[in-house]
């Protein structure tokens, strides 16, 4: 019998998608690989469907059931973490519940390992090579392509598929370190997995790309469209905290800093503002101040919505942050009509030397509060403002 492996599966609302029965296939038809199948806080039948599961395989499936959802890298990092401490492993892994990848591969990516003792990592890869069956929907192939070229960018590492919910690691003090603290990343933590694994003092030796032999994409994805926003914050912050290896690097990092993200975010924010006004007014006829009140409005929810998933990438519940973050508008607008009557009046400078003035605070002050307050993102998460 060769050594043991422990697969990790995160499950979140995975009862209408979870197929037992191929996982029953699997199971009966080796005997080396144990499952973990991790679930926090389905809200539907994914606990019993689990337990019924790891009932039919006493010693070789358990479920790990956390008390509340903290996103997929949270549970693959908890499950990989217990699944390293339950001793005998050799190798751990993660396999997306959906079987995008068939646990059939399992096999090849241990052979991988077995073959070559300087790879601790081994990365499923979607490759469309001849003879592999690779089922992505185009949209999702090409934007794939641009995020692992970005995550090549930031890594300095020259990786083709970083996202595929298939992946194996030797156990040992190295990839234990891995899982060691939370991620900062809820969705794109295989890129700061790869991170920390460089972090670590590995290098691109320790880590094979592995293309697989089948891939699907199986409908029901939990990834919804503000995470891809989010994984570009997230990515930021990766390049910031892991990898400043070089003088350049440094300095590139001074334009991911949190500070430009938000002075950015607002850009938009009053480019989407102006935009609203000018076409509630000129075809929508509607009167100038209304169509002001309705920019202003628009401006500011855009902007919310992008300090939020771009800017500090927060974790926190909107009712917290959305308030809060309306509060700190209103201090803005406030502090704006107070600095620009102190100009005016008190001063005597023109009134656009005085917004331009009040604007700078205004940035300043509203990023200060927004950090510490709305967001309150603690300062080690990315270092310097
Ligand atoms: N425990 C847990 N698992 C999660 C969570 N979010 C997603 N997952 C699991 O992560 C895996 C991948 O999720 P999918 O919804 O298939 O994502 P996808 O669209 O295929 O995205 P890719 O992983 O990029 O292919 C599945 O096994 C999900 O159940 C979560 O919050 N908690
Ligand atoms: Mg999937």
């Amino acid at each position: 019998m060769g050594a043991r492996t422990r697969i990790v599966v995160p499950c979140y609302n995975e009862a209408p998608r979870l197929d037992t029965a191929r996982f029953d296939r699997y199971l009966g038809a080796c005997d080396d690989v144990d499952l973990l199948l991790v679930n926090d806080g389905s809200t539907d039948a994914t606990a019993a469907v689990l337990d019924e599961l790891a009932g039919r395989w006493p010693g070789r499936v358990e479920a790990l059931h956390l008390e509340r959802n903290g996103g997929k890298a949270e549970a693959v990092r908890r499950g990989v973490v217990a699944a390293m401490s339950a001793g005998e492993a050799a190798h751990v892994g993660f396999w997306d519940a959906d079987l995008a990848t068939p646990l059939e591969s399992i096999q090849v990516f241990v052979d991988v390992l077995d073959r070559l003792p300087r790879v601790d990592v081994v990365l499923g890869s979607r490759v469309q090579l001849l003879g592999r069956r690779i089922e992505r929907k185009a949209s999702r192939r090409r934007l794939g392509r641009l995020f692992a070229a970005t995550a090549s960018l930031v890594l300095d590492l020259p990786v083709r598929d970083t996202q595929c919910g298939a992946k194996l690691f030797r156990v040992g003090p190295r990839t234990r370190r891995l899982f060691a603290e939370p991620f900062l990343s809820r969705w794109i933590f295989d890129v700061e997995l790869l991170a920390r694994y460089l972090d670590e003092g590995g290098d691109g030796g320790g880590i094979y790309e592995l293309p697989v032999d089948q891939w699907e994409d199986v409908g029901g994805s939990k990834v919804r469209p503000a995470d891809f926003v989010r994984a570009i914050g997230e990515m930021a912050q990766i390049f910031r905290v892991y990898r400043q290896t070089t003088a350049t690097r440094r300095a590139l990092a001074l334009l991911t800093a949190p500070f430009i993200r938000y002075t950015g975010v607002g850009a938009i924010g009053t480019l989407i503002h102006y935009l609203i006004l000018i076409t509630s007014v000129e075809w929508l006829g509607a009167s100038a101040p209304i169509g002001a009140a309705l920019g202003a409005t628009g401006g500011a929810f855009v902007n919310y919505w992008l300090n939020y998933h771009f800017t500090f990438v927060s974790a926190r519940r909107h009712r917290e942050t959305l308030s809060r973050f309306l509060v700190v508008a209103a201090l803005g607008i406030g502090l704006s009509w107070l600095l620009v009557r102190l100009a005016t009046d008190a001063l005597g400078i023109h009134y656009f030397v005085g917004q331009l003035a009040a604007t700078l605070a205004v940035l300043v002050l509203g990023y200060l509060l927004n950090r510490s307050w709305t967001f309150r993102v603690d300062a080690g998460r990315e270092g310097s403002p």
